[in-house]
């Protein structure tokens, strides 16, 4: 998990023998570690941006402690502007209905069993509509799952209408005092008019608290892309960014963060239910930079 980026970075200071860099050979050297570890270009360009600010003058030499500090300041504020109250954003009505989007294969169905996990563990009662009744197994899946956790999974026939699965879970929640409705969805390509029409009658139906788009760290470069129409079609307030643990380079989690305007709730680091962290920065910055870079407060 970002050890590509962590490498990088490494270099930069490694190496050269001089006490001293020079501003404009810095940036430079930041901008090509961002873009080897697979930073978006977009991104890249206002990372560097907001990295030469700190630096008054480039054509001056400054210190590595001072640089290293402007690096790591700069990486933070990215990081610190996707990050919200991840529980607090999970607060308010009872039962509490989170739609889960996305692209096909980014990890929407393994996340929701990660969250009813999460959420078991703090005493809260979960249950599953299984509304992506389209993809062959889907619903097979979904029960796996959540027999793996323990939770109930309502669903109905393969090619059934999934707005009547989600509307019947939350029925089921409603009768039972079931807190949290977690409501699996067909994979969908950007392009697909007919299964985004379906998506928008699913969110039409069961007025969800919480849409989330799920996305997958290793097609983060797609990212803007898949936010856009996302986010013009249907809408989602926050995200979960899945299969860290297999993204070498690391670049992803800065490519969102500069591009997206949305929190990012959770980060996936692995296919089993407990392989799901609250986002933070913290956590992120101490992985994503060498130790050298990090404040002694946080080594
Ligand atoms: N390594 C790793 N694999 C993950 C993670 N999250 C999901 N996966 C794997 O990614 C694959 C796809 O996951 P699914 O949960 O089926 O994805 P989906 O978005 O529901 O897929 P569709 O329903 O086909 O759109 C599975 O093999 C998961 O085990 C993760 O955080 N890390
Ligand atoms: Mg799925």
């Amino acid at each position: 998990m970002f050890k590509g980026l962590k490498n990088k970075f490494s270099n930069i200071f490694g190496g050269e023998s001089e006490t001293e860099i020079r501003g404009s050979t810095f940036i430079q050297n930041v901008y090509e570690a961002l873009l080897e570890s697979d930073v978006s270009l977009e991104a890249t360009e206002k990372i560097s941006q907001v990295l030469a600010k700190k630096i008054q003058d480039p054509k001056k030499k400054y210190s590595r402690e001072m640089l290293k500090k402007n690096l790591y300041d700069t990486v933070f504020e990215f990081l610190q502007g996707v990050t919200a109250d991840t529980w607090g954003m999970l607060q308010g009505n009872s039962p509490f209905k989170i739609l889960f989007l996305g692209i096909n294969g980014t990890g929407k169905t393994t996340t929701i069993a990660k969250m009813a996990r999460f959420l078991i563990e703090r005493n809260r009662r979960v249950v599953l509509a299984a509304s992506d009744t389209f993809r062959a197994g889907a619903i097979d899946q979904l029960s796996y799952q959540g027999e793996r956790v323990g939770v109930k999974v309502i669903k109905h026939q393969p090619g059934s209408d999934p707005s009547a699965v989600a509307y019947d879970a939350i029925e089921h929640a409603r009768s039972r005092g079931i807190d949290y409705v977690l409501i699996d969805t067909a994979g969908r390509m950007q392009n697909n008019i007919n299964l985004r029409e379906e998506m928008k009658k699913i969110k039409r139906v069961t007025q969800p608290d919480l849409t989330i788009l799920v996305i997958d760290s290793m097609a983060a470069n797609d990212v803007m892309e898949q936010s856009k129409t996302f986010s013009r079609e249907i809408g989602f307030d926050g995200l979960i960014v899945t299969k860290l643990d297999t993204d070498a380079r690391g670049g992803s989690i800065l490519t969102i963060s500069s591009e997206l305007k949305k929190p990012i709730l959770f980060i996936g680091t692995g296919q089993n239910p407990e392989d799901l962290m609250e986002f933070s920065p913290q956590w992120v910055i101490k992985k994503m930079l060498p130790e050298e870079l990090l404040p002694s407060s946080q080594t």
